[in-house]
């Protein structure tokens, strides 16, 4: 091998996932590792010909249904992926066998190996199978979801037989998908058509009543192809070819699917806008390279190169692509949910975890998905408005959790989960209020990283005067104590909840109103016209200002002297319990303690004094920060708590100048799903922390930070680190971040 082919398997190897085993236990963990997409959709990587126990699914952005409990969620859509192989021997005078069905669970395994490349978003698995009765099959699957055709899903199956005989092809489009058992959709109509050899289903959710239809198309080599037939079976059209078997000739068959729904285009059209998607496909070759292409800018948008850390690169490039197959890219009715689409977990339901947490990277890498997001949270402005009047407030207070109307949809009481007839309530869609300002924050972000003036005095202005709104009429008067103060809510650290006067809420709220002053007066000298509409729609006059900027000067902000800043009232009260002796351990603290246990404690659930102290950065000393992060660090359930925390915490320990500290908690980020840290991955990709996972990396170890006088940088590598390399965009400039470091002996 010469040193340039070395190189290149080596960068090959950086840009993969494998594994070459089929482990029945962590099937579920595996299918939402090798899950696919393309912002569209996603489909869980479950094999095509099935396995007992295993959860397949394929989430397309927007499509919701009402369901019990969790009040809606995104339906798992009509399966695409069936392709079942199956093979007749031939005996001595030529009559064939019956045919046995390819499955991994029978039959004997070799040479087992599937990998996600990274680069182009393929998912291969190749193996060779021995059948019970002895055939041999060398098979190789191969899928993807088209980012250049976002409606288009591809399939091909090659098959080297090892036999003299037939094989035969069962391919499905099964409308039977269903969520742990709750059917969603109801049959429409099916059939094939007769022009291009396609099959379709129509089906429709069963509350909201989008439409879908997927339609596939099967070729192979036609000399190869013995026979065709159409299986009318109903909810499960299917395809089915049959080939000649010879012994090391290989078979190639691909499956072309498109997908469309009532949200994509009117009801009536989306047979024909199937059948003619499958039926234009160019060619498997040509479908890659335009899937190829497509990822190639976006990787030279978003990727970011480590040297000296191989692991933590392949993980900084998983956590990305996981971002980049979830990112809506043509729609700004959907949002991210906190599991992305790869799995059946928090319903697709979106938290603040999109704005604090996914946001950064494309409000730095690629602003129009940035916009999409945030024009989200815009068209949504009417339910949070709602949502506010119920309360009895103004403005635009925000769901906790947030689908496909803007309403509220957190759950009110779940099943516990170790006691499924016991119920829990769940308090975070009534208190958990810090979201109205969190939305306003990454709104104001997107404005500063991306200058895009016209967005913040169409949309993003609205957003922030909204929130305003709401803060100041949520906030309630203390006469005795003088004082604003925001009683009966919980922070970002969950393990405590009705409390008063959290801190990063009062001052998030303090911030919004700030902000919202600051934006009026820009909108006034930027476009008057804007300004006085969104006076008069928002009741904006000078009465209402002066009482903003009361609550502004009186908002209660709990501290002690000497820099420490209490999480919220009365925390420092509660019984401080040394974490480190307890380990070691295998469970949370709530889980140790209980619900109310932790709750009567110091220990945390994830930063939140530090995470207020990560977004408004530039307005605490370095010795406040420092004394903050002594002190809630240790009081932190860094490997039990929630998987928000360890990439702020990273920020947060490079901001103290502990970059090796900050590389523990960094790891343990871009590790929560491909090692399943917390051993839930199964039910998706935490979101969250794949995207903090990114800014762990560019704005602590990078340091990356823009003020309103430009960007600049103060990195802080981990000692291992050779090199960080990271590109974003600066105000419609294209910028590259190339940072080395000299290694100490
Ligand atoms: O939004 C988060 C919250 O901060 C912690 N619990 C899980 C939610 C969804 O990820």
């Amino acid at each position: 091998m010469t040193d340039r082919q070395a190189n290149n398997a080596m960068n090959e190897s950086l840009w993969t996932i494998s594994e070459t085993s089929l482990d029945p236990q962590g099937q579920h963990h595996a299918e939402t590792i090798f899950t696919i997409g393309n912002g569209y959709l996603c489909t869980r990587g479950a094999l095509e010909e099935g396995y007992a126990g295993d959860r397949r699914a394929t989430f397309i952005h927007g499509v919701f249904d009402a369901a019990p409990i969790v009040v809606t969620e995104l339906a798992n859509a009509p399966d695409w992926l069936p392709l079942s192989v199956h093979a007749a021997v031939a005996g001595a005078g030529g009559a064939l066998g019956p045919y046995e069905r390819f499955s991994q669970d029978r039959g004997q395994i070799a040479g087992y190996r599937r990998t996600l490349d990274l680069r182009q978003g393929v998912l291969t698995r190749r193996l060779e199978w021995t059948a019970p009765t002895g055939g041999r099959l060398a098979l190789t699957f191969e899928r993807f979801a088209a980012l250049d055709q976002p409606h288009m899903l591809l399939l091909r199956c090659r098959v080297v037989p090892d036999l003299l005989g037939r094989l035969q092809f069962r391919a499905s489009l099964n409308g039977y998908a269903h969520n742990d058992g709750l059917l969603h959709w109801r049959y429409v109509a099916q059939g094939l058509d007769p022009a291009s050899g396609a099959a379709s289903l129509h089906t429709r959710t069963r509350h909201s009543g989008i439409d879908l239809v997927t339609a596939m198309r099967l070729v192979t080599a036609a000399s190869a192809e013995h026979s065709r037939a159409y299986w009318d079976t109903e909810n499960a059209p299917t395809l089915v070819v049959e080939v000649e078997a010879v012994p090391g000739q290989e078979v190639v068959i691909e499956k072309y699917v498109a997908v469309y729904t009532s949200r994509d285009a009117p009801a009536g059209q989306l047979c024909a806008a199937a059948l003619g998607a499958v039926s234009a496909v160019p060619g498997w070759d040509a479908a890659v390279a335009g899937n190829r292409a497509a990822w190639e800018t976006e990787w030279e948008r978003t990727d970011v190169e480590v040297e000296g850390d191989d692991e933590a690169q392949i993980a900084l490039r998983f956590n990305l692509f996981q971002m980049l197959i979830a990112a809506p890219r043509r729609d700004d009715r959907v949002n991210i949910g906190a599991k992305t689409l790869s799995g059946f977990g928090y319903r697709g339901h979106s938290f603040w975890d999109t704005e604090i947490f996914m946001l950064p990277l494309f409000t730095y890498t690629a602003p129009h998905i940035a916009r999409n997001l945030l024009n989200y949270r815009h068209r949504h402005l009417a339910g949070a408005r709602a949502k506010a009047q119920a309360n009895g407030f103004e403005g635009a207070q925000f769901p906790w959790e947030s689908a496909d109307t803007g309403e509220e949809v957190t759950p009110t009481w779940v099943p516990h989960s170790a006691d499924r007839a016991r119920l829990v309530r769940i308090w975070t869609g009534d208190i958990e209020i810090h979201i109205s300002a969190d939305i306003a924050y990454a709104a104001h972000q997107y404005w500063a990283v991306t200058g895009d003036d016209a967005w913040m005095a169409a949309k993003g202005a609205e957003l922030i005067l909204d929130t305003a709104r709401f803060w100041a009429t949520r906030a309630e008067w203390n006469a005795a104590a003088g004082r604003y103060e925001y009683r009966d809510v919980i922070g970002p650290d969950e393990y405590h909840d009705h409390v008063d006067n959290n801190l990063y809420t009062n001052r998030l709220a303090q911030w919004n109103l700030q902000t919202a002053l600051g934006v009026l007066d820009w909108l006034r000298g930027y476009a008057p016209e804007r300004a006085a509409e969104l006076s008069s729609q928002l009741d904006l006059g000078p009465e209402r200002l002066a009482h903003w900027r009361h609550v502004i000067d009186k908002i209660y902000l709990p501290a002690a002297p000497d820099g420490l800043l209490e999480q919220f009232e009365g925390y420092f009260q509660r019984t401080d319990v040394d974490l480190a002796s307890l380990e070691p351990r295998t469970k949370s603290a709530q889980e140790l303690f209980g619900i109310e246990g932790v709750a009567d404690t110091q220990i945390i659930k994830q930063p939140d004094v530090l995470m207020l102290l990560y977004l408004l950065r530039d307005q605490f000393a370095a010795a406040v920060v420092r004394r903050n992060y002594e002190y809630y660090t240790p009081r932190t359930d860094h490997t039990y708590g929630s998987s928000l925390g360890p990439a702020i915490q990273a920020i947060m320990a490079c901001a103290v100048g502990r970059p090796d500290e900050a590389y523990g908690h960094f790891i343990r980020a871009a590790r929560a799903d491909l090692r399943d840290v917390r051993g839930n991955a199964g039910d998706g990709i935490h979101g969250a922390s794949a995207g903090g996972t990114w800014q762990a990396a560019v704005f602590g170890f990078g340091g990356l930070r823009v003020t309103p006088k430009g960007w600049h940088t103060e990195p802080c590598l981990p000692q291992h680190w050779r090199r960080l390399r990271f590109r974003f965009c600066h105000r419609g400039q294209p910028v590259v971040i190339d940072l080395e470091h000299a290694l100490t002996p």
